[in-house]
């Protein structure tokens, strides 16, 4: 790997081999093309990069278009992607406008929203992403929202403590989400997933307006008849109650950690953390921070972990959140 490759351009380098389709792989290299500072030692990668790019270029001309379904789909961007899902009316809009720097549109009518709307949501010095959906009805279930659904990291389900139908709003949601064979279900709850082609996606719910009357003994009405499977909690999207509390469970229920690079005598990469799954090991998130920083590691110090202070640690150490590591290669 050529020295000095800024921050900035391995953090671009991430979230590249974390790209899924086309037309982000295309735009993040692009990005990393034009972060790679433009000199001899750098010049063997920067003929690779243009290659790459017009090889992802070429595939995507040349796909039928069929093989790329509706063709609505949402380029994943941030630590990971929140579908807003529920009945019509119950205020996922609202939600995304209130929580993202999205500004989808807001209506007192059913069927408001149409197409999907991604926003980014800031937690501390993470961004996620919330995808506004058109409502599940069992009258009108369009197979690209099912399949961007699918997709997703975790499904926000609201659910409208306004409305005196709530529990038969969730019932018509939960159906049709299992008929897609989409299998909502809590943290503890992973449900064996047995049938082909069913898949488990974490929930999250929240029964939003909170503000309104009555809608307190609604919530609880909704806790009871939820029994525990799903996370649960309440929030107003016009009001703002609850916001932030929804950014941290949303935040945790993604189940990842943040790590923080630093050059031997210098300060950390407190700016750009390097988001790994819950669980990864040190070489794990030295391949996260380059590919071949981890087969050439030869050892690392880490600080944090309310135990370390720059001491050496093994490569299958379980990295913590908050941990400052200097890889030596
Ligand atoms: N009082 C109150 N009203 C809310 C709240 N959130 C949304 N609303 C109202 O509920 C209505 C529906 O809100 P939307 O955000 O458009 O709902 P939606 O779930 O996106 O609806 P569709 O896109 O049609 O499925 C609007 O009139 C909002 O102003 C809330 O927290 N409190
Ligand atoms: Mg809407």
């Amino acid at each position: 790997m050529p020295a000095n490759l800024p921050p900035q351009y391995l953090e671009a380098e991430r979230r590249y081999r974390q790209a899924k389709h086309h037309p982000e792989k295309i735009r993040v290299l692009e990005e990393m093309l034009a972060l790679i500072p433009k000199h001899k030692g750098t010049e063997k990668l920067r003929v690779d990069l243009k290659r790459r790019l017009s090889k992802l270029k070429t595939e995507l001309e040349r796909r039928p278009a069929t093989k790329r379904g509706s063709g609505i789909f949402v380029d994943r961007e941030g630590i990971g992607q929140v579908v807003l899902v529920g009945a019509p009316n119950a205020g996922k809009s609202a939600l995304v406008r209130s929580l993202t720097n999205a500004r989808p549109e807001v209506a007192p009518y059913p069927f408001s929203t149409r197409k999907p709307l991604p926003g980014m949501l800031e937690f501390e010095n993470v961004k996620i992403q919330l995808v506004d959906l058109p409502a599940l009805s069992p009258e009108l279930v369009e197979g690209w929202v099912v399949g961007i659904i699918r997709n997703a990291d975790l499904i926000l389900w609201v659910v409208d403590l306004g409305s005196d139908d709530l529990l038969e709003q969730v019932d018509a949601t939960e159906k049709i989400l299992m008929q897609a064979k989409i299998i909502p279900g809590g943290a503890t709850d992973r449900r064996e997933v047995t049938e082909p082609g069913q898949v488990y996606i974490r929930t999250l719910m929240i029964g939003n307006k909170v503000d309104l009357p009555e809608a307190a003994d609604r919530f609880l009405i909704l806790q009871e008849h939820v029994g525990g499977r799903f996370s649960l909690l309440s929030g107003s999207a016009i009001a703002g109650t609850g916001l932030q509390e929804i950014r941290h469970r949303l935040y945790d229920a993604l189940e990842v950690l943040r790590v923080y690079t630093k050059a031997p005598g210098k300060a950390a990469e407190i700016a750009h953390p390097v988001v790994l799954p819950r669980g990864s090991t040190l070489l794990q998130a030295a391949d996260a921070v380059h590919k071949d920083f981890a087969a050439k590691l030869k050892y690392a110090r880490v600080w944090g972990s309310g135990k370390f202070e720059g001491q050496r640690v093994h490569r299958e150490y379980l990295v913590q959140d908050g941990d400052i590591i200097e890889f030596h290669i």
